[in-house]
């Protein structure tokens, strides 16, 4: 927690993405609302390279991503020229997988390799790819009026940007088909009690529910909240006695790191831990 954060580089206030910083919480902010903060190439661009720049600054310990007006994110913006499907005789299909391979895959992927938590601060409806960006964050919180929306197969694909992995693991294959094949609007408080989320929260509390939560973490080992989460993914595919074993390989790890000393120690000497490792 020694670290001066850097200034994030400043957007202009109309920019696709906002980016702020609170103490060692940054905030990004998608900001299209005239579109529901849908998706272009240049707001996924965005966004990688503001996690990027996050990723690399030791004075961030912990990231908070939400949406400006009354959206998360609608998934892709399905108006952007590189999809929007073309009619007529001159008409040439598009393959909409690049989009995927050089977009949603390294966003998704940069998500979930931040060395530091990451929380998703649903303000509101969050559909498709939107929704699964949401879901694949370390600690998904939401306002009591936003909603998720599995929206593929209302225009003819499959559940993208981890929405396949993220819900079959995070509520079961019978929801996880339902939510899919439908495509119905799933509010946060349903979404809370099937554990899609983490929780619910008033609307106009979002905001600071988020600040504070990331806050909280920031101030925690930062190592072993992204070393917890690197073992929960891996657990998924392991059995047991392998789950054990690479809970041993980590704590062994993490036994000569400083926020393991320096919490025990402050354990033991009664006084408020100060942890550094990232
Ligand atoms: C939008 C969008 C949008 C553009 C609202 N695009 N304008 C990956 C790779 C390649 C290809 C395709 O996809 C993917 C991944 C995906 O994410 S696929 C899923 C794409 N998303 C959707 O299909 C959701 C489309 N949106 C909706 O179904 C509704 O807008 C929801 C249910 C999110 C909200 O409904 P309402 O509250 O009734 O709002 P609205 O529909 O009136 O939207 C407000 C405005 O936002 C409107 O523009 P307008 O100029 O008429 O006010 C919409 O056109 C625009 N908008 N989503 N994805």
């Amino acid at each position: 927690m020694s670290q001066t954060p850097a200034q994030p580089s400043a957007p202009p206030a109309d920019a696709a993405l906002l980016i702020s910083q609170e103490g060692a919480v940054r905030t990004l902010s998608f900001n299209r609302p005239a579109a529901l903060n849908a998706f272009t190439a240049q707001l996924l661009a965005q966004t990688r390279a503001a996690l990027d720049e996050a990723a690399e600054d030791a004075g961030v310990r912990a990231v908070v991503i939400t949406g400006t007006g009354r959206a998360f994110c609608a998934g892709q913006d399905l108006s952007d020229p590189l999809i929007k499907p073309e009619f007529g005789a001159d008409a040439r299909p598009k393959d909409i997988g690049h989009l995927l391979d050089n977009y949603y895959i390294p966003l998704a992927l940069r998500v979930r390799s931040m060395p530091v938590p990451v929380i998703a601060a649903v303000n509101g409806v969050a559909a498709g790819a939107g929704a699964n960006l949401a879901l694949g964050c370390d600690l998904v919180i939401a306002a009591e009026s936003a909603s998720f929306i599995q929206a593929f197969s209302k225009i003819g694909l499959v559940p993208d940007c981890g929405g396949t992995w993220l819900l079959t693991r995070l509520v079961g294959r019978a929801k996880a088909m339902e939510l899919a094949l439908l495509g119905d609007k799933l509010p946060a408080a349903e979404a809370a009690r099937l554990g899609l989320i983490a929780r619910v929260v008033p609307n106009e509390e979002l905001a600071a529910t988020a600040q504070a939560l990331a806050a909280r973490l920031a101030g925690m080992p930062t190592r072993a909240l992204v070393e917890t989460r690197q073992a929960f993914d891996e657990a998924l595919s392991l059995n047991f006695e392998d789950a054990l074993k690479l809970e041993a390989v980590m704590q062994s790890q993490l036994g000569f790191a400083h926020d393991y000393l320096e919490g025990a120690a402050a354990f033991l000497e009664k006084r408020a831990p100060i942890f550094k490792d990232r």
